[in-house]
């Protein structure tokens, strides 16, 4: 973690700190209670007393990751079709319902902060809110299921799996059950990529060709670098966050390592190699005004992925409607 991030937590620590005695000398004990449960490590949970900031922060927070999980249906739907075996079309519709499953459970738990899903669902079609970098890239081959499965579910279980400790109870409990789902996907797309790679040249070639493809966007999605992440600082105060970008980004190369000596693939970074001074892997960032380019809207896919979106939630209109009239309906009775 860069030392200005550090330095920028242990300042709002101490801040949150200080402002807790002021808070308990003056019996003001929503803003104590908050810190105190804070710094015992213990849950906030929906009836209890928040700082505004923090009731915005996780909002903003949990809408894009559930945003992503939806968007993120999209590049491996798109292979449903083509799946090379019975079997292989079924895992990979199991698991991209799955992808719908994590939307909804963190729908849910944003909807325990006080905000709708209709406003939730509105901000993501209308642009207001976004989803991670990663799912605005095509799929171009059948591979590219086995580097999603890989390398972006291995990337979220690497960031997600701190958030099991999340300070915001619902939070923290929907991603216990997302963790042990995602774990599942990577170990598919894993397989998918050892099975490629083990075959013949072409489809080694086709294995390999796609996690060159995937490598960067993939560490990408750890966010910018510690020192130009705006939220960090706030998030890990208030434990919301437990590990820096930068700290999650490296762990995950240090993961992905062996896995890619296992699988008889290449990772395409020529200076990317071990530091024993350090214990961990030097390697080449991950272009960040790319990343930005991206979340702003001129990724490959931006387009596309939201075009679809649109067209799913209106071609739903009628879903919605048929269960509002039955809700009303059953209401009267
Ligand atoms: N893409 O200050 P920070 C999955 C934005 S789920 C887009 O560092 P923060 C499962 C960031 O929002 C993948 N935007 O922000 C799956 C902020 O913008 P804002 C999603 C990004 O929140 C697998 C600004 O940049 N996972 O993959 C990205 O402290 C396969 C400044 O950044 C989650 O959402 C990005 N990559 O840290 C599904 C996990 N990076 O809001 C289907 C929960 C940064 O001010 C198939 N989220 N930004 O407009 C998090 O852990 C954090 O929100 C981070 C960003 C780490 C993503």
């Amino acid at each position: 973690m860069g030392e200005g991030l550090l330095d920028e937590v242990a300042q709002a620590e101490a801040e949150m700190i200080a402002a807790a005695a002021t808070a308990v000398e003056r019996h003001d004990d929503s803003q104590a209670y908050f810190d105190a449960v804070i710094a015992a490590d213990q849950k906030v949970e929906p009836r209890d007393w928040m700082p505004d900031d923090y009731r915005k922060g996780l909002i903003r927070q949990i809408a894009q990751h559930a945003h992503s999980e939806i968007i993120g249906m999209q590049p491996e739907g798109n292979w449903i079709t083509r799946a090379p075996s019975l079997k292989r079309k079924a895992i990979l519709m199991a698991k991209v319902q799955d992808e719908a499953g994590h939307g909804l459970y963190l729908y849910a738990a944003a909807e325990t902060l006080g905000v709708t899903r209709e406003e939730l669902v509105d901000a993501l079609i209308s642009g207001r809110q976004k989803y991670s970098s990663i799912f605005n890239y095509p799929t171009l081959s059948w591979a590219d299921v086995g580097a999603i499965g890989w390398l972006v579910d291995g990337a979220a279980i690497v960031n997600q799996v701190p958030l099991c400790r999340c300070s915001y109870g619902p939070y923290a409990r929907a991603m216990i059950r997302i963790c042990k789902e995602e774990s599942f996907h990577q170990r598919q797309g894993y397989e998918i990529l050892h099975t490629l790679s083990h075959g013949t040249e072409a489809q080694h070639r086709m294995a390999q060709e796609s996690v060159d493809r995937w490598w960067y966007p993939s560490l990408a999605m750890f966010g910018p670098p510690d020192t130009e992440s705006t939220h960090s600082a706030a998030s890990m105060a208030w434990k919301i966050k437990r590990h820096s970008n930068d700290e999650l980004r490296q762990r995950f190369v240090d993961m992905c390592v062996p896995q890619a000596e296992v699988l008889g693939l290449t990772l395409p970074d020529p200076d990317l190699r071990w530091n024993a001074e350090r214990g961990q892997h030097d390697f080449t960032q991950p272009d960040f005004g790319e990343l930005m380019r991206v979340v702003k809207g001129d990724g490959p896919c931006n387009a596309q992925r939201m075009d679809h979106r649109r067209r799913a939630h209106a071609d739903g209109a009628w879903v919605r409607d048929a269960a509002a009239a039955y809700a009303a309906k059953r209401e009267k009775q």
